[in-house]
């Protein structure tokens, strides 16, 4: 053996033995300048305050929650499920009463009002990356920062090579909107449960707390209601183009349920009513005027079909409906739909919604409807939707109630970029990122004031889409713009800035496999390695 090599290995002896009282175990590299305020977060937070250092995962970090907490463990997983694949560590989740040894991640929770449910304070230093909220579903906020503030390529499912550094620093953040959410029509072209999980995850990443499912229309019938089976056995059997669409059983429904509560996300269940409904339609004639079964309906016109509103029975369904909705939902809303019944007469239109509101309610829930609801007399605790008609919000917020905002110009996923693009409509506007990303929910109509609006949600129409990569396309990249006008504070929102970030996000979406529209307005990054 060389002498070189028997002094390599008395030293490591020597070393091994001596390393209980001396500490002279292999040294980790030293922290790396890092600027954390020049990281591409979104939604952009309340406030960075960067210290020009970093902290690195390795495979001897953990993931340490505050002890005594069920809920928190399974934050902590999430978070270590997300990072395991990529990372190739094998990251455990631990509970700790005490702040870690250095070189871990800690999720602790701490009393501080001014963060809410959903506000979290993030400190990052080269010793230890430490999150705190005040309630859980702001630790599961915070963990998607800490996604972010990793290279695009933890988001791989695969094996990536590191080094895996956060810029070190603080940042405080809180969102403006207690409602920020997308919506899913699943109603025109069915999808599948997992494509709905895929669509929640996604809006996930950027700390959306809303997923609407649009579960009944013209077309079809998406959920099994056990007292009216026709309606998804018969109603659920087609879809746009004439496709064999499909249903949700109650156990599937409950699954997506669990899945978005598991990510802070609560589920809107609609059923569109009186209009969008030839599917109920067609599976029960007792729920036409004159008792014939209506035919199936594969085409995209709207505004032709109506429930009888002037039969007994029509409430017993909608009763029967919404009990079984309301018991496996346990989001405290209901969405009832309303739009666009244009062969609903207008005095037969308002004492419809009137009645309906007080059935949601006696199912223990808060109605929602979209805009044209409005015209009725909204039930207090009723959310007026803003999709069309700026008199109808302006109507609703004369009422006392509040507007969750989704202009169609500005927030409809399902229109076109411009076009170019191959799906989506076009009859409210083309809407490019730009144009998505520049309104304020505050300002958009003039008599509702910030104190009027609910939030945001940005809708996904499926005339045009019946695959889950086509949805990621009209979905992305608009979405982390929805996001931050519902999370950031409008002073804080700026086209010019925020188009750098999110072309900062490009890596990130090829890393999560998503389908993006890849806009020209948009300077999208190539994954740059962070330097040893
Ligand atoms: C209008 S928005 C509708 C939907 C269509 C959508 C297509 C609303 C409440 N009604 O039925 O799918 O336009 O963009």
């Amino acid at each position: 053996m060389p002498t070189n090599r028997i002094t390599y290995y008395s030293a490591t002896l020597l070393c091994a033995a001596l390393l209980t009282f001396m500490g002279c175990a292999p040294k980790k590299a030293p922290p790396i300048s890092m600027d954390l305020a020049q990281e591409s977060i979104i939604p952009i937070p309340v406030s960075i305050k960067a210290t020009n250092s970093s902290f690195e995962l390795t495979d001897a970090s953990e993931i340490y929650v505050q002890t005594g907490s069920e809920e928190l463990l399974k934050i902590g997983q999430f978070l270590a499920d997300k990072l395991n694949p990529s990372t190739g560590f094998d990251f455990t989740v631990k509970a700790s009463t005490a702040i870690p040894d250095d070189g871990n991640i800690y999720l602790s929770l701490k009393k501080d009002a001014a963060l809410g449910d959903e506000g979290y304070t993030l400190s990052i230093t080269p010793e230890l990356v430490h999150l705190e909220a005040n309630a859980p579903a702001g630790l599961f906020r915070g963990v998607q920062t800490i996604r972010q503030l990793l290279p695009a390529k933890i988001e791989m499912s695969s094996k990536q090579e590191g080094p895996w550094r956060m810029a070190s620093g603080t940042i405080n953040d809180v969102p403006v909107y207690a409602f920020r959410g997308a919506m899913f029509d699943v109603a025109r072209h069915f999808f599948s449960v997992e494509d709905t999980k895929r669509y929640i995850d996604l809006i996930a990443a950027y700390k959306m707390n809303v997923m609407h499912l649009h579960l009944s229309d013209d077309q079809g019938w998406r959920i099994e209601i056990k007292s009216w089976p026709k309606l998804a056995e018969h109603g659920g059997k087609t879809q746009v183009g004439g496709g064999k669409g499909g249903y949700y059983t109650q156990e599937q429904y409950k699954d997506i349920v669990q899945y978005a509560l598991d990510r802070y996300i609560t589920i809107i269940p609609e059923i569109d009513m009186p209009g969008h409904t030839n599917a109920a339609l067609a599976a029960y004639p007792e729920l036409n005027c004159d008792g014939k079964a209506r035919e199936l309906y594969t085409g995209t016109e709207v505004g032709f079909s109506t429930l009888c509103t002037q039969n007994e029975i029509t409430y017993k369904f909608i009763d029967d409906v919404m009990r079984e909705l309301a018991a496996m939902t346990p989001g405290p809303y209901i969405h009832i739909g309303g739009d666009e019944s244009h062969v609903t007469k207008k005095e037969d239109y308002i004492p419809f919604v009137n009645r309906v509101q007080n059935i949601v309610l006696k199912h223990g829930k808060q109605v929602i409807g979209w805009d044209e609801i409005a015209l009725g007399t909204l039930k207090k605790g009723a959310f007026v939707q803003h999709w069309a008609d700026v008199d109808n919000a302006v109507n609703a917020v004369k009422q006392g109630s509040k507007v969750l905002m989704s202009p169609a110009r500005k927030a409809y996923m399902d229109m076109q970029y411009d076009s170019t693009t191959k799906w989506g409509l076009h009859w409210a506007a083309y809407i490019e990122v730009d144009s998505a990303y520049i309104w304020d929910p505050a300002t958009l109509a003039p008599g509702v004031t910030q104190k009027d609006v609910l939030g945001i949600e940005a809708p996904l129409w499926s005339e045009t889409v019946d695959q889950i990569d086509e949805v990621e396309y009209m979905v992305f990249p608009r979405l982390p713009g929805y996001a931050e006008i519902g999370w950031s504070a409008a002073s804080a929102r700026n086209w010019g800035e925020y188009k750098k970030r999110l072309g900062a996000h490009g890596p990130r979406f090829t890393a999560m496999g998503i389908n993006y529209y890849p806009s020209k307005l948009v300077e999208w990054k190539e994954e740059k390695n962070q330097k040893n």
